[in-house]
């Protein structure tokens, strides 16, 4: 077994993220179960929670780093942070308009926060009484009314749970403001971590398998202390309560799939089913300062990207506390939603690229990334997808010269812009194949050239 991890600084804090990659034979279950996922490519991902009325900002001070973790950079008390509940009133949020975006946006999946670090759940619980329902004048079980929307647009449903974290537990993970230091690594028990985890946590996983009609995953986070017995507590819960459920990857024991580091993608393809979880901005959970938006263009490349990888794209929203989801986001999603109306062919159900060369390259003088390993030198002028019989060549900008086919030893039927079907001339000479892309590009975002091929898959 390999064991990939990678580290990063979130907040004050240092997180370990390992996904154990396996190098055994498929596991048909496991593939069977991902079949869908594999599909989807693109889906929406939600931060909400009690953060997004203080949107980065407490006491009238700034607080730098990520929305959703305001309680942990401003080292605010439970008692304090607890009144925000008392002030939890979104009476703007709709769940048919957010799935209505979400649908809009080409986007196939919702993941949404269920309890984040904070430890508020954003939905009913008989185990915890800081929830939507008990503890806000809201009262309104927000999950509940996103699962019956998604089941009417039948939009795929999962569910973000964290785990270990919870600050407003003394044995859950991470606040050392209120309850001192976590358990240490030699396992004497210096917070009741366990406690935590069968009072708290296991009971509310079982609450969302069970209220919320079938979940399409859940998504478990920073595993902090998440020995392999743990997780698998939790895996159980999930697989023998809904079988059909994803665990994404990082919970801390083997899941279904591999999450990378947020906004990271691989530089290379990869068979494995995995997912890149990424921010629209630069935050997760709303903050008022954050207008870094990256643009439509920026988006379609990083979607494009990621499937001629062999990946999803998880992208992020993060709602205000009137549950509005900020209008420059929703702008964004839908243009790129309006591309992928024409050019989505490219996207859904598609596979890898059968080349790699397209990607880029690594320094050829030995340089390092930042996190000290090999620079990849990307390249972004082109990428590609591939379903049975057909190339989908997707192009950022305008080739220069002819564009020279890879070398495939498959007949080559015919090409066409898929945007309008117009046929494009093929030239080949001495083994080569190019055509000439039409000029100036049809769509100023990204152009996509469909190439048909005899057989099913790429002979090189
Ligand atoms: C975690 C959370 O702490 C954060 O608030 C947000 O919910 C995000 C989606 O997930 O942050 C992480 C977790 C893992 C890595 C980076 C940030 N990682 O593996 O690089």
């Amino acid at each position: 077994m390999r064991r990939v991890a990678s580290w990063i600084l979130v907040g004050a804090s240092l997180v370990t993220i390992g996904a154990t990659q396996a190098p055994k034979s498929p596991d048909p279950v496991k593939e069977k179960r991902l079949e869908w996922f594999r599909d989807v490519k693109y889906g929406m991902f939600i931060h909400w929670g009690l953060y997004a009325i203080p949107a980065g900002e407490w006491n009238g001070k700034r607080s730098l780093g990520l929305g959703e973790w305001i309680m942990n950079r401003a080292q605010i008390p439970v008692k304090e942070y607890e009144k925000l509940a008392t002030k939890f009133n979104p009476v703007k949020f709709n769940a048919d308009d957010w799935v209505q975006l979400a649908h809009d946006a080409g986007m196939k999946y919702i993941v949404i926060t269920s309890k984040h670090h904070d430890g508020f759940a954003m939905f009913k619980s008989k185990v915890s009484p800081y929830n939507i329902v008990d503890a806000t004048p809201f009262k309104r079980d927000v999950l509940k009314e996103l699962a019956d929307a998604c089941a009417k647009r039948n939009m795929r449903l999962g569910f973000y749970y964290s785990q270990s974290q919870d600050w407003h537990e003394p044995g859950g993970a991470g606040n050392t403001w209120d309850f001192g230091p976590d358990q240490g690594p030699d396992q004497k028990e210096l917070k009741p971590y366990d406690k935590y985890l069968r009072e708290k946590a296991e009971p509310q996983v079982r609450e969302l398998l069970t209220g919320y009609g079938p979940i399409a995953l859940i998504w478990f986070d920073t595993p902090r202390m998440m020995t392999p017995e743990r997780g698998q507590r939790f895996a159980d819960i999930v697989r023998s309560m809904q079988p059909n459920t994803l665990i994404d990857g990082r919970l801390g024991t083997e899941g279904d799939y591999r999450s990378t580091g947020d906004n990271v993608i691989p530089a290379e393809s990869s068979t494995e089913a995995w997912e890149t979880p990424a921010t629209i901005n630069d935050t997760w959970g709303f903050r008022a300062d954050d207008t870094n938006w990256k643009s439509p263009g920026q988006i379609t490349f990083k979607l494009i990207d990621i499937v001629s990888k062999g990946g999803n794209y998880l992208l992020n929203v993060g709602p205000t506390a009137e549950g509005v989801i900020p209008q420059p986001s929703q702008d964004i999603l839908r243009t790129v939603g309006r591309w992928l109306k024409v050019n989505g062919d490219a996207v859904y159900g598609a596979q890898h690229s059968p080349f790699g060369d397209e990607l880029g390259e690594y320094s050829a003088r030995g340089a390092k990334d930042v996190r000290g390993q090999k620079l990849f030198l990307p390249q972004t002028e082109w990428r590609v997808t591939t379903k049975p019989g057909k190339l989908y060549f997707t192009f950022f900008s305008e080739p220069r010269t002819p564009f020279e086919i890879p070398a495939i030893k498959n007949r080559i039927r015919g090409a066409y812009r898929l945007a309008d079907h117009a046929p494009l001339e093929l030239k080949t000479e001495s083994g080569k194949t190019t055509f000439n892309m039409p000029r100036p590009m049809l769509d100023p975002m990204a152009t996509v050239v469909v190439v048909e091929f005899e057989g099913e898959r790429i002979e090189r």
